[in-house]
């Protein structure tokens, strides 16, 4: 049988794998994690991990598990230490990661979350919670007072469920003691930063309007842009692993070459190096991610619905084919009209660089991966763009059909009648209301846009963007997926 990965075993790992590069014993804390998925473990605990190496920083990672406890049962007996496996489709190297210190799990012991992120040794927490964590309201801008968990947590907040909770319950005690924080969101929104301020000043404003105005003259809110492609570890990562290792490890990520982190410098306490270990600490973050947001988010959003409608499994197929890859391309160009010049980046270069990103098939992501949540991801991803396209009189063809793709997705049913689950914070009412209405494209798109509000009013009020959207989602219905896309790219190569 062969040994678990741990304190005790990690120096028997066999000669390629790459080992600790220092001593654990001399790490210390300072960082808190929420939200410790295989994505915070390839990225930002990395980068983490690289800078201990340099000794420049010895803080390691406090993460904290907002609901499952497994991730916790995993790590534990290995004494948190993991494995990272960087894979090109040339090359695979694989490495020891020693960042974490340990997992809490939150509805275990909320108390000991709270006051992890209140101890004066914690001076910064990242946050990977995804875009629904933030448990903001269908605009997107706002707290949603009417989420549950924020309701319960408003009316006790010694047991809270959600991030403005934990974060407005520790700043309580850090308040008392005059600590700052620095609080840097790593999820894939637009001034994430901003968001996770704006809906923490407004939790705390409904407890205590004091503690609201020492959180916004105390507490800093980093925006931050995150790369990395990390797909969902499977059973097979394990077995795989286990052989290279030596050693069994149930926590390995799998992950690509390419990492980037850039962070806006907005720290009110000490700042790890990260920026020794490859991460960018910039003034204005915005550009960059709505670059990344557009055309890798975008991009990924959109083989994941039309790739999986035309039998794909994984992206790396869908951008192999070359109706998609045609399709994306035009999206990219289109997209790469809606934005801004980027520090250092030629913009088309990243564009194509994205789509040799997505066809490494050594880290296999799945369509239905990237299809889950798309009332949370698409306003960013593809109708922010739209819009501004609109408000030139442009209406994007590429955006619209892929608009039409998700609601063909939320009909939950695949093009050979099989059911599948629509994985999203609305998905019962879009479900509900796609099938309702399902032959009536027209009142389908209408109800779906209104249900989910994922188009600002004017792009809602556009009657050619709208009609767009319903004439392809009809096509999609009339001649299947590979069908509309083909007659799109011959349409629009006219
Ligand atoms: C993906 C992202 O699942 C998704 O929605 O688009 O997780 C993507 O892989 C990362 O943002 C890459 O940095």
């Amino acid at each position: 049988m062969t040994d678990l990965l741990s304190l005790k075993t990690h120096t028997q790992a066999n000669a390629s794998v790459i080992p600790l590069q220092y001593d654990l014993k001399k790490t210390t804390s300072g960082i808190v994690h929420i939200g410790i998925g295989a994505f915070h473990r390839a990225h930002q605990a990395v980068f983490t991990d690289d800078l201990i190496a340099t000794g420049e920083t010895q803080w390691k990672i406090t993460a904290v598990s907002l609901r499952s406890a497994n991730i916790r049962n995993i790590m534990q007996p290995q004494d948190h230490l993991y494995t990272m496996l960087e894979r090109s489709n040339e090359k695979e190297r694989i490495r020891l990661v020693g960042a974490i210190d340990k997992v809490l799990v939150a509805p275990e012991n909320p108390q000991a979350v709270i006051n992890v992120i209140a101890d004066s040794s914690t001076k910064v927490v990242t946050l990977t919670v995804t875009e629904k964590g933030y448990c903001r309201d269908k605009s997107g801008q706002q707290l949603d007072v009417e989420n549950d968990i924020i309701k319960s947590d408003l009316a006790d907040l010694s047991a809270p469920k959600s991030v403005p909770g934990f974060i407005v319950a520790a700043c309580k005690i850090r308040q008392k003691h005059q600590e700052k924080l620095t609080i840097i969101s790593c999820d894939n929104l637009p001034s994430n930063g901003d968001i996770t301020k704006k809906v923490v000043l407004q939790f705390a404003q409904k407890v205590d309007g004091n503690l609201a105005l020492w959180i916004e003259n105390n507490v800093s809110f980093c925006n931050s842009m995150v790369d990395r492609i990390v797909p969902a570890t499977t059973a097979e990562d394990i077995t795989h692993t286990a052989e290279l290792l030596g050693l069994e490890d149930k926590s390995v990520v799998i992950t690509e070459p390419f990492k980037q982190w850039v962070i806006e410098d907005n720290f009110v306490n000490e700042r790890p190096s990260w920026d020794k270990a490859g991460a960018i600490f910039v003034k204005d973050v915005a550009a960059f991610e709505e670059m990344k947001l557009r055309l890798l988010n975008g991009a990924h959003s959109t083989l994941a619905y039309i790739g999986f409608f035309m039998g794909y499994e994984y992206i790396h197929q869908a951008v192999n084919d070359e109706h998609c890859l045609a399709f994306v391309k035009k999206l990219h160009q289109q997209l790469l009209s809606t934005l801004d010049p980027v520090d250092n980046i030629n913009l088309p270069e990243y564009a194509a660089t994205i789509l040799a990103r997505f066809g490494n098939e050594s880290v296999p992501y799945k369509t239905t991966q990237v299809a889950c949540d798309g009332s949370q991801k698409l306003p960013q991803r593809l109708l922010k763009p739209a819009e501004i396209l609109a408000s030139s009189g442009n209406i994007s063809q590429p955006i619209a059909f892929v608009v039409a793709s998700w609601c063909r997705f939320l009909e939950g049913v695949n093009q050979q009648g099989e059911s599948f689950t629509v994985i999203d914070p609305l998905a019962d009412k879009l479900v509900a209301v796609a099938n309702q209405h399902k032959g009536a494209e027209a009142l389908q798109i209408k109800h779906i846009m209104i249900e989910s509000e994922v188009c600002s009013s004017a792009l809602l009020e556009n009657n050619d963007f709208i009609y767009q959207v319903i004439s392809y989602l009809t096509l999609i219905h009339e001649n299947g997926m590979r069908g509309a896309l083909v007659h799109f790219n011959t349409e629009t190569d006219k």
